[in-house]
């Protein structure tokens, strides 16, 4: 049984010999034209950056260094007594590109289990915060704040040399990754049980494990086994999503990974990115309302062009990349297939009838790229069904606190081999519009 840092050791240098045979034979090679369409339009399409644990193709959606989510669901070993993957052996292929043993992936939960007590200035901190200040707004404080562990930093301030940043890096990013779940626990019971004792962590118990027994849930078998789920699937996504790129760029200035992952976070707040999974909850609820005892294909569909004409996006569908159904969606509407008591759940059953309807209705009307839901259109709605309903106002959206954890798994493990490869600071060229014009003259 190897640890972590052992199965790195053997990869890292791998990987520094393919990026520098890239780099001097490969240099010039074109991977595609800047337009001005690129520039003025997101970036959306351009390939420009170095992202190592996953690519998201458009039509087959996510693979994590080549493996689909169904095959994950194959060979990354569970908890005990579970059947989902979970958030430490996803962590160990995104890390390593390696499938890690049971005996590995328990070794793992343990050492996070051990590592996940917050020191008691955070707790402090949190506990301070007014409980209107909104969820994702905490957990960016206290990530940032978390720093003050950060032994990336203290190295660097030593002065070590560059070869070494990434071991540091590891450190901090299974440090982060261990105490987020106490972290976000906190929040959780500040906002919605104030005062409720909090348990502490068990450490025979994988992180989701714990996450879901400190949220209150434990005796929950299926919520847990869903929230492993989630949270292994959202951990990676490609460089190029926001909350992605955000926490590359940040951390490409040798921020410390506390606060290059809490940059991240505050671009996974925003309603068009981490919030959505909320919007398609509080949307298919205002649905239900509208439409009370006639739900069928038809009324579905006028509420959809009713959404449209308004001029507001349907939550749930559409994407920056993907042109097909997210497989993400797909396995979580399989895992409600294979439980009777969500699959009667009407709000599931909604989600359920307009993906049924709003592909078509979305092609009508003929603006978004991709009329196919995004993970965001079921996730949201499931955690309603187990008693998360902590959703509504904005100061109490909770939910995307719980991507917040799930998405440390890919950018931590980037911001490794970030330093690992030695990638640079990040900076692309900008133009004004008159700029532009001139080149184009030219
Ligand atoms: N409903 C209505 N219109 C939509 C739409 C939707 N679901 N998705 C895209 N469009 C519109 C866009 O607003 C844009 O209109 P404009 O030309 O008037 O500005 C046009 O279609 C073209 O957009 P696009 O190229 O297809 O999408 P994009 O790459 O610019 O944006 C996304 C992608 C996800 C932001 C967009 O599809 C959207 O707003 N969807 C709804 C919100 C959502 O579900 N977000 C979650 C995404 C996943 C995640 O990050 N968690």
């Amino acid at each position: 049984t190897k640890t972590v840092r052992e199965v790195l050791e053997e990869v890292v240098p791998k990987k520094q010999l393919q990026l520098k045979q890239l780099k001097t034979e490969h240099g010039q090679a074109v991977l595609g034209d800047v337009k001005v369409e690129h520039v003025v339009g997101g970036m959306r399409g351009l390939k420009a950056m170095l992202w190592e644990a996953s690519v998201l193709d458009p039509i087959e959606g996510i693979r994590f260094h080549g493996l689909s989510i169904a095959d994950c669901q194959k060979v990354l070993p569970a908890a005990p007594g579970g059947k989902e993957i979970i958030a430490e052996s996803m962590l160990w292929l995104l890390l390593t590109g390696k499938i890690p043993t049971e005996a590995e992936t328990r070794q793992l939960s343990r050492e996070l289990a051990e590592k996940g007590e917050l020191p008691e200035y955070i707790e402090k901190l949190i506990d301070s915060l007014p409980s209107t200040l909104h969820p994702m707004t905490q957990l960016g404080m206290g990530v940032a704040a978390l720093n003050h562990e950060s032994k990336f930093q203290q190295a660097y301030e030593r002065g070590i040399k560059k070869s070494e940043y990434w071991t540091y890096a590891l450190e901090d990013s299974l440090d982060l990754l261990a105490k987020l779940p106490a972290l976000a626990a906190r929040i959780y019971r500040n906002i919605y049980n104030p005062g409720k004792p909090l348990p502490k962590i068990n450490k025979d118990l994988d992180l989701v494990g714990n996450y879901v027994n400190m949220l209150g849930y434990g005796d929950n078998h299926d919520l847990t086994e869903y929230l492993r789920l989630y949270i292994a699937i959202h951990g990676d996504h490609e460089g190029g999503n926001a909350s992605a790129h955000t926490s590359h760029l940040v951390g490409s200035t040798l921020a410390d990974p506390y606060l290059a992952y809490a940059a991240g976070l505050y671009a996974l707040a925003g309603p068009l990115h981490g919030l959505a999974n909320q919007e398609v909850l509080r949307w298919q609820m205002n649905m239900q309302k509208e439409l009370g005892g006639n739900i069928t294909h038809e009324s579905i569909k006028e509420f959809l062009w009713k959404t449209l004409k308004s001029g507001q996006v349907v939550p749930g569908y559409g994407h920056g990349v993907l042109r097909n159904p997210d497989p993400r969606f797909m396995a979580l509407q399989q895992f409600c297939d294979t439980r009777p008591a969500l699959l009667q759940d009407p709000i599931v059953q909604l989600v359920k009838k307009t993906y049924e309807v709003a592909p078509a209705v979305l092609k009508e009307h003929g603006k978004t790229k991709n009329p196919y839901p995004n993970v965001d259109a079921a996730s949201g709605c499931v955690l309603y069904h187990y008693g998360l309903t902590q959703f509504k106002a904005s100061h109490t959206a909770y939910y995307t606190v719980i991507f917040g954890v799930s998405r440390a798994l890919g950018c931590l493990t980037q911001y490794v081999w970030s330093r690992a490869l030695g990638l640079p600071i990040e900076r692309p060229k900008s133009l004004s519009m008159d700029a532009i014009e001139k080149l184009i003259k030219q």
